[in-house]
């Protein structure tokens, strides 16, 4: 059985490093990253071994759930994500009609490459890979571009197994892989934020933990929240009363309360946040 930890998350089950092994040979086939991160904890998304596999190529970031995220928050931090080899959209890829600007904007991080083969006559063939934490919209995102349902999608993390490859347009193809965690999940913060957005799997982190974690973090950050969602509440067992969660006897259903708080978090009931420090 799995150790349930929040502790100490360290999290790298043996097929995410398949999956960034294969990653590794996708990439040297790729012009371009598309690199979806989560809004409501867009640099706890960002995975250093990624980043280091990147090399040079241009990266086009997905600040993707932008439905649920603090808008005013990410404003202060998205023009960290463009440099010159580097373009970000802000986007809910959810609602369908994300292809135009993103084929626009993998356009223009491969002018030189489209230039180079225009001189030439060729017609060029641009390849993007679809890259990002579990759970982050992927497969998502890449159906919202193939304007078809093609690549299976769901609410919790390791969806996908296999990369993929489609054609969005006459000269655009994107690979779809699946989500990967860092090998060493060193800054216990990030590791946080990544089970809060539900990255790592619920099963491997102990629910309660998780949600006491989560109310510290409300604390520091949207220190009313809480208590404007559950009727003054501060703590677990104060969010149980004011939702009548109680086992036979009077007993709280604390781990009722844990998951509930979380799945308000995640599904947006507890307002658009986002919960890293900024
Ligand atoms: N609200 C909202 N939900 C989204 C958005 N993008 C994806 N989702 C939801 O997030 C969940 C995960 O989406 P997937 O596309 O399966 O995520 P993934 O990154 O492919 O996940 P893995 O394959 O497990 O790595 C699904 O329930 C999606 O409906 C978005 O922009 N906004
Ligand atoms: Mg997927």
């Amino acid at each position: 059985m799995e150790e349930k930890r929040v502790n100490k998350i360290n999290w790298f089950p043996g097929h995410m490093k398949k999956a960034l092994d294969q990653m590794r040979a996708e990439l040297n086939k790729a012009d371009v990253i598309i690199y979806v991160l989560d809004s409501r904890a867009p640099k706890s998304c960002l995975n250093p071994e990624l980043q280091k596999l990147s090399g040079n190529k241009p990266i086009l970031y997905i600040l993707n759930k932008a439905d649920l995220t603090d808008l005013q928050k990410l404003d202060k931090i998205k023009g960290s994500f463009k440099s010159q080899q580097s373009d970000y959209l802000v986007l809910n890829s959810s609602q369908s009609g994300a292809s135009k600007q993103v084929c626009e904007k993998i356009k223009s991080l491969c002018a030189e490459k489209i230039a180079k083969y225009q001189n030439k006559g060729i017609k060029v063939t641009l390849r993007a890979l679809v890259v990002g934490v579990p759970n982050s919209g992927k497969s998502t995102l890449v159906n919202n571009l193939c304007k078809k349902a093609k690549a299976v999608t769901g609410d919790r993390p390791g969806v996908t197994k296999n990369k993929q490859w489609f054609k969005i347009s006459p000269e655009i193809e994107v690979c779809d892989t699946p989500g990967t965690l860092y090998p060493n999940l060193g800054n216990q913060e990030i590791a946080k934020s990544l089970a809060f957005i539900g990255s790592i799997r619920d099963e491997v982190v102990d629910e309660i933990e998780i949600a006491e974690e989560f109310l510290k973090r409300m604390q520091k950050i949207y220190p009313d929240k809480i208590a404007e969602r559950y009727k003054g509440s501060s703590t677990l067992p104060e969010i149980c009363k004011a939702r009548g969660f109680f086992l036979g006897g009077g007993e709280l259903d604390i781990s009722r309360g844990a998951k509930a708080l979380i799945s308000d978090f995640r599904s947006g009931r507890l307002g658009k946040l986002l919960i890293e420090e900024v």
